[in-house]
């Protein structure tokens, strides 16, 4: 039986991953960081039922406690999701973000320099696609020759362990690879990322709706939109979406499939880097048509409203991954579509806020 690590466990990637690994009989190490509140939401249905699946503590920025847990448990595979992943947040906190995203990914690379080579396991670094910032190449798309040029803290830190990831391969001859993913969702996904926040409010809406006896799929009919922050019905006002810059373009996949990619690249002979994405591109006002048609709503216009406070110092336009390298060498495809992906997320909210129970599902 092999042995994977996961930092980032109690996160929607970290969630899947163990999923994944348990299914292929892995001993799956889920390290959680101490919080003050519960954070295995994710994984408590795994927790209860599975014996090789072990929660331990630790957290990335404390090089003694991975050195501790490494030793311990002598794992074959490492696998680094965690970091500080909200981009805004990065802004506001760039020092936490740099400590956990950038220094933690070279805390675990020192120690496992330091292990005899016999018993260093493969390492996995979740680098993401933000490190492009604004460029792409001549087809209009994002791989892995492309020119980074980081828009946020977070994309300098995510590029930092990049490059540190690269440098103890050639170096130090460590099996560690650098996954390049594209954005990624699910019913997983936290409540502040702009997909989920979308899914959320859609569920509540529906919701205050039916509570009501209102027809969601009716509503503009019922409804008064004049009010610029809150949708009004005849006894009840509810607070309108608010979003940001809508004109931004994403790459969106399933998570799932993306955990198979990670899995896939530590199963490869020759450790590499390797761009995830689906190859295609929507505007965030694609999200939101498709998302208010899952509820027979076509004009979502009149339910959000803008808010200047939420558009960012520096934007990442435009992404559109190209993983045919992914495609040849390790046999990944994604296999949920955009529409699969967002009616999935809408009809998890919908039985969320009606108050059904849901595995995996994040905390409200
Ligand atoms: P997520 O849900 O925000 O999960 C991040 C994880 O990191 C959580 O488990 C979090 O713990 C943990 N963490 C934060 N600080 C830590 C610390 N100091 N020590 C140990 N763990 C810590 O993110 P995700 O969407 O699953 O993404 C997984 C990784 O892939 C992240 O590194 C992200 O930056 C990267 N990535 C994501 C995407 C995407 O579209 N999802 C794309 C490219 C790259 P708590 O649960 O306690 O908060
Ligand atoms: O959902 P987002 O916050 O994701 P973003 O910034 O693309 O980052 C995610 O993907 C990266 C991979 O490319 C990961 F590395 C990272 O950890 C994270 O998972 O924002 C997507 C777009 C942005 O252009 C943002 O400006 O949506 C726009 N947006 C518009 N209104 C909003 C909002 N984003 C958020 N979070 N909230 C809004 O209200």
């Amino acid at each position: 039986m092999k042995t994977a690590l996961i930092y980032g466990a109690t996160g929607q990637d970290g969630s899947y991953l163990c999923e994944f690994l348990l299914e292929k009989d892995y001993k799956v190490i889920a390290v959680s960081r101490r919080t003050s509140f519960d954070n295995t939401t994710r994984l408590n249905h795994l927790l209860l039922y599975n014996q090789s699946l072990i929660l331990e503590r630790g957290d990335v920025t404390d090089s003694g406690s991975i050195y501790r847990l490494l030793n311990k448990y002598k794992p074959q595979e490492v696998y680094n999701l965690a970091a500080q992943s909200q981009v805004w947040t990065s802004f506001e906190q760039p020092q936490l973000t740099w400590d956990v995203t950038a220094n933690g990914c070279m805390n675990i690379l020192e120690v496992i320099r330091n292990m005899p080579e016999a018993d260093r396991p493969k390492f996995y670094q979740a680098s993401s696609s933000e490190m492009f910032g604004d460029s792409y190449n001549a087809f209009n798309r994002q791989d892995e020759e492309t020119r980074f040029n980081p828009q946020s803290p977070y994309a300098i830190a995510k590029l930092s362990a990049h490059h540190s990831v690269a440098l103890y391969r050639q170096s130090y001859g460590l099996f560690a690879c650098g996954g390049i993913l594209f954005n990624h969702e699910s019913e997983r996904r936290g409540e502040h990322f702009v997909s989920r926040k979308i899914t959320r409010w859609i569920g509540d809406f529906v919701w205050w709706c039916e509570k009501q006896g209102l027809d969601p799929s009716r509503a503009h009919f019922d409804l008064d939109f004049e009010d610029e922050d809150y949708i009004h019905s005849n006894r009840e006002e509810f607070p309108k979406l608010k979003l940001g810059n809508l004109k931004a373009k994403r790459d969106w996949g399933h998570a799932e499939d993306y955990v198979r990619a990670m899995w896939l690249m530590l199963q490869h002979e020759e450790p590499d880097d390797f761009v995830i994405a689906t190859g295609a591109t929507h505007e965030i006002t694609d999200f939101l048509e498709e998302a208010f048609s899952c509820i027979g709503l076509d004009q979502y216009q009149k339910f959000i409203r803008i808010d200047s406070d939420l558009f960012r110092p520096s934007e990442v336009p435009y992404l559109r991954g190209s993983a045919n390298k992914a495609k040849t060498q390790l046999g990944w495809m994604p296999s949920i579509s955009f529409e699969e992906l967002v009616s999935r997320m809408v009809e998890h909210d919908i039985i969320r806020s009606r108050g059904g129970c849901l595995q995996g599902s994040s905390p409200s």
